[in-house]
């Protein structure tokens, strides 16, 4: 029997975008998003360029129907709303976030119950061109894992695999997240204030270090032992090498970015167990004053 699945992409932005177009090939995909950029997918299909090429055609249009899983990938600053406003529309279901940020699996937990979330961290670069058009600029990893059982994990895996995005199904999705999210947190912050592609970094690997070194100590006072932050980080600078990382691109895009959710929680969390985090936290204000200080050129 054909194996295929329903999946519902709420917060359809760059990385969101990317997994709807190559989950549609194989599965029905209903995307949620900004009303420019669902109106672009359903006049001309939604165009990605890069690694991936082609035009792709998600659903933009409920049909009423029962699916199987939401794939959250609003910004981290919205799961709350989104969440809520998801399980009043579509009811409650699975959800597998793969979003940045290390607080969302509880603010989801809390609308659908912890049976039903999957944590989830992918490493795709890809960024947003223009209303139905992406740009997938460096292959990535995914990663998933359930709460109370990997049973759901395990099919969105095999529907991730069969369908291009790499995926593998891991015990301790809380630590992958805790590695990801300091990962983020020394690439996106330095991107942003520095303005420029991931690659870039290379020729800072000092301060990547510094601060992948601060955010695995306060990881460690939570109980994730985690020593390869520094190594993945430049894995990922350099496999994405090409990409303005999202929160560069929301500066650019004058948007609000994920800081508070990605330093900020990681500093927050260092506070609340008498750990220095000078690094998150100067990042977390020199970025928040960005959003609101006027720049020359
Ligand atoms: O997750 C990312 C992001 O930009 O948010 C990386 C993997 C760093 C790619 O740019």
């Amino acid at each position: 029997m054909e194996f295929k699945m329903k999946f519902i992409v709420y917060g359809a932005g760059a990385i969101g975008s990317l997994f709807a177009a190559l989950l549609s090939e194989n599965h029905e995909v209903l995307v949620v998003g900004r009303k420019e950029h669902i109106e672009a997918i359903f006049r001309h299909g939604l165009i990605v360029e890069g690694i991936t090429n082609g035009v792709f055609y998600p659903e933009t249009e409920y049909d009423g129907s029962r699916y199987d899983v939401i794939i959250l990938s609003t910004k981290a600053y919205d799961t709350e709303t989104a969440i809520k406003e998801a399980v009043e529309k579509f009811g409650v279901m699975p959800v597998v976030s793969i979003q940045n940020g290390l607080r969302n699996e509880e603010r989801i937990a809390e609308h659908v119950g912890w049976e039903n979330v999957v944590g989830g961290v992918t490493t795709h670069g890809v960024t947003f061109m223009e209303p139905g058009r992406i740009k997938h600029a460096g292959r990535g990893k995914t990663l998933l894992g359930g709460f109370l059982s990997n049973e759901m994990a395990n099919r969105i895996a095999k529907a991730f695999n069969e369908s291009g995005i790499e995926t593998v199904v891991t015990e301790d999705i809380m630590e992958e997240i805790w590695r990801k999210s300091i990962v983020n947190s020394a690439i996106n912050g330095l991107t942003a204030l520095l303005r420029c592609r991931n690659g870039e970094l290379k020729k800072i690997k000092e301060i990547v270090m510094e601060i992948c070194e601060e955010g695995e100590k306060i990881a460690m006072a939570y109980g994730y032992d985690i020593h390869d932050a520094f190594e993945r980080a430049m894995e990922v600078i350099d496999n994405t090498s090409m990409n303005y990382s999202s929160m560069l691109q929301d500066v650019l895009n004058g948007k609000r970015t994920e800081v508070e959710e990605i330093n900020g929680a990681i500093a927050e969390m260092g506070r609340k167990k008498g750990i220095n985090a000078c690094m998150n936290d100067v990042i977390t204000k020199l970025i928040k004053g960005m959003e609101n200080v006027r720049h020359l050129g």
